[in-house]
């Protein structure tokens, strides 16, 4: 006697393939008028395809590849080295969209990525161009360090980037140093995310369907296990396969890319509204603002 195998009931929900509704919600997204802008770092260990989900976002809000964040597929120590602002467009038009990403070295367990840079990122004190140094954290009086950030140069959305690759286990210093920096945005009441890139790497079935994506039970408990590691909860947690191989988008990998994207938007203007809400009644400065 055969068994049936029945593939489980997704556990989330994705508008697969409808592209043009997903991106109307972000072209829709604006903010309050006195904010410019939502700033999204991103931060995780080394290769894991932080460059890459820039530019695989960057290819899903213009319809075609997009690479101009540095990707490398050789690199044992990080390909990025500079603290580096994106800032994307709408389709055909020189509008730029209210969020932008900041692309930064990877984090390695011993060397790699400096804690005392990552906090100074998160307040805003780091310039575009800085050359991450593993000896070295910027310090006040470097060309690159800015000490009076405005409200655009603060992160408002810090989002790791872990490897859903089963091939690649996250190493428990790297685990170590993601709770340090968790603490740190705490304090700092910066709202935190996290995606899971190379789901295509994580199972056959994802391979073959990206559709498979919340039915993949390896996939769930990865994420799952990533959430008791660093205490993030599932529901800011987004698996996305990044282009990489491919020379035209595809619309099942922008559904998925999309999706991540608007989340993590929103974490973004519910931080900012929460913040001016609550200056207005106390009349406070803004949390992590340096005095
Ligand atoms: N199969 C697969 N490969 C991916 C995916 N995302 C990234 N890659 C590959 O992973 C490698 C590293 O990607 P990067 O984007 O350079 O990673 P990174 O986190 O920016 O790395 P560093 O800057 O070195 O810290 C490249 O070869 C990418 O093509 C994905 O979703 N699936
Ligand atoms: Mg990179």
């Amino acid at each position: 006697m055969g068994f049936l195998w029945s593939k489980p009931e997704p556990w989330r929900t994705i508008r697969w393939g409808e592209r043009d509704t997903d991106l109307q919600y972000i072209k829709d997204f604006l903010l309050d008028s006195d904010m410019q802008q939502i700033r999204i770092l991103f931060f995780g260990p080394v290769g894991v395809g932080k460059s890459s989900f820039i530019n695989t976002v960057h290819s899903a809000l213009q319809g075609r590849m997009y690479t101009q964040a540095g990707v490398d597929n050789t690199a044992s120590t990080s390909y990025t080295r500079k603290y580096t602002t994106y800032r994307p467009r709408e389709r055909g038009s020189a509008l730029c969209y209210p969020f932008v990403f900041t692309d930064i070295m990877g984090l390695d367990p011993t060397l790699g990525l400096l804690l005392e840079d990552v906090d100074a990122a998160l307040r805003g004190h780091v310039r575009d161009g800085y050359e991450f140094k593993v000896d070295s954290p910027l310090s006040e009086g470097d060309d690159f360090y800015n000490s009076a950030p405005s409200d655009n140069d603060r992160v408002h959305v810090l989002v790791y980037v872990v490897p859903a690759d089963t091939s690649e286990t996250i190493n428990e210093r790297v685990l170590e140093k993601i709770r340090a920096v968790r603490r740190k945005a705490k304090d700092l009441e910066i709202p935190q995310a996290a995606i899971f890139t190379k789901v295509d790497l994580c199972s056959p079935e994802i391979k073959k369907d990206l559709t498979a994506v919340y039915q993949d039970c390896r996939l769930k408990k990865k994420m799952e296990q990533f959430s008791a590691d660093v205490g993030l909860p599932m529901s800011c947690i987004f698996p996305v396969r990044n282009y990489h191989e491919e020379n035209a988008t595809r619309h099942n990998v922008d559904s998925l890319v999309l999706d991540a994207l608007r989340n993590i938007l929103n974490f973004g203007l519910d931080y900012l509204q929460f913040k001016s809400s609550s200056n207005q009644e106390t009349g406070r400065p803004e949390a992590g603002r340096d005095l």
